[in-house]
């Protein structure tokens, strides 16, 4: 095996990089398809594969307007679990992570799903009540969840500061096994190679700039690099910028794009084999394999669409971790980043048909959706491909925001929606 060290490995990354852009064919579009997605992130690339793999439909185009996974896909902590509040939104995501638990085999590319199980901390009285619905609501749907003291805690994450005596104590957690990490860009390029090779045209370096509609019925999308393109559906999976797509096609989603952030430290030797993830302090960190410590924060409480956050907020989030792992207090950072997170008002997602008849959106997935990725995917392909939504998709309909029949799961995550 080569080995590569200072300038070498840079120019060896970016011949990698290089070399994974033109993986693909990159053909320019037909003109007419059965299917267009547009927005090439995780839930895109899934929708394409299942849609080809399940249902026999390749005459399927994603439009991408940066490169696959440059979106939140490739850009978030890569936290997956199952262990929402609500019926529906639990049911969906643990479809999703069942289908977690077989995707490299599914896929033959190792996204190195990392079930190394999920802790949500508990610092206050409320907190723990909090838990304990949320895991006892868990168990009667079938997920795998436990309530934990801290004394079990400080067992599982022994670097963990569960003093008396510390300014967030730790008085228990959720604790979710079956959770865990998977590696983002990996799963954006799986699903891309298995999409390609079934058939799927990935355009990259394509942005939807408009819709062709005519008496209140998709018929394709306008694209600033070829023009008009036809299709009999179009699917929008473009995360923090459905609102504006919303906008092209004449009508308003009720969703608001905010920054959120992340960072990385240098590589260390491995010290935490589990996921933390704290509500009250909203902060959250792993190790990844590779062995930088994974660390996000919440979300800014502006709007903004630059994929870049503000400082106070990975201020806050590092002050907070400090706070629980003073280990961590001298260990230097690497890269922060953000990505723009698209949330709606019940901090659930929009799967589903929308005023323009053939038009579909997923979206409003916000600070969540890494999780669920082959779940959307595979719901949404089998929605797009029949003539119904998929029975777990339907909760999650554009209309419940008018008859009322919201699924809160504010506060559910461990992060700040
Ligand atoms: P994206 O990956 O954003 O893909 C949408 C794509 O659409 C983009 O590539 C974009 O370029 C493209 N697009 C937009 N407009 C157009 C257009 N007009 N034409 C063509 N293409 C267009 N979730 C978890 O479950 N666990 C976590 O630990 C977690 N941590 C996170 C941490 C951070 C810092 C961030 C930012 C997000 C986090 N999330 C997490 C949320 C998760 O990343 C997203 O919900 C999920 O990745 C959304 O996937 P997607 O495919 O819908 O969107
Ligand atoms: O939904 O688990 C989650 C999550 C963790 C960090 C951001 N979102």
């Amino acid at each position: 095996m080569e080995r590569y060290s200072g300038f070498g490995l840079i120019k060896h990354a970016i011949r990698h990089h290089e070399n994974w852009q033109r993986a693909w064919r990159n053909p320019a579009p037909k003109k007419q398809y059965d299917i267009i997605i547009v927005g090439g992130g995780g839930h895109g690339l899934a929708t394409a594969y299942y849609l080809a793999k399940e249902f026999g439909v390749t005459n399927v185009a994603v439009m991408e307007k940066g490169y696959l996974g440059g979106g939140n896909t490739g850009r978030n902590t890569t936290i997956v679990r199952s262990n929402y509040l609500w019926n529906e939104s639990a049911h969906l995501y643990e479809h999703a992570l069942q289908l977690w638990e077989g995707l490299s085999r599914d896929l033959n590319y190792n996204v190195m799903f990392s079930q190394r199980g999920v802790l949500n901390l508990g610092h206050t009285l409320q907190d723990m009540r909090d838990i304990r619905r949320r895991v006892n609501a868990n168990r009667l749907n079938g997920i795998d969840g436990e309530v934990l003291d801290s004394t079990q805690v400080q067992k599982l994450v022994p670097i963990l500061n569960c003093s008396e005596k510390s300014r967030y104590p730790v008085l228990g957690a959720s604790w979710q096994p079956r959770g865990g990490v998977a590696r983002h860009d990996a799963v954006a390029w799986g699903f891309a190679r298995a999409a390609d090779s079934l058939g799927v045209d990935l355009i990259q370096e394509c942005e939807v700039t408009g819709f062709e509609i005519e008496d209140s019925r998709v018929r394709g999308v306008k694209t600033r690099r070829y023009g008009s393109i036809g299709a009999r559906k179009v699917a929008c999976v473009a995360a923090g910028n459905s609102g504006l797509l919303a906008n092209l096609a004449g009508f308003e989603l009720p969703i608001e794009s905010h920054p959120l952030q992340a960072l990385v430290s240098e590589p260390i030797k491995p010290v935490l084999h589990r996921v933390v993830m704290s509500n009250q302090v909203h902060g959250y960190i792993s190790q990844s394999n590779k062995g930088d410590l994974v660390i996000g924060a919440g979300i800014d409480s502006y709007n903004g669409y630059g994929q870049r956050g503000s400082y106070p907020k990975i201020e806050q989030a590092l002050a907070a971790i400090i706070e629980l792992f003073p280990i961590f207090s001298r260990v230097p950072m690497n890269r922060q980043w953000g990505g723009t997170v698209d949330t709606t008002p019940d901090a659930c997602p929009i799967i589903g048909e929308s005023p323009v008849t053939n038009l579909f959106f997923n979206c409003g997935w916000g600070t969540g959706g890494f999780k669920a990725t082959p779940g959307s995917g595979q719901v949404f392909a089998a929605s797009l491909a029949g003539d119904e939504m998929h029975p777990l998709a339907k909760p999650f309909c554009l209309t419940r925001f008018y008859s009322g029949a919201l699924i809160d799961e504010h506060g559910a995550a461990g992060v700040a929606h």
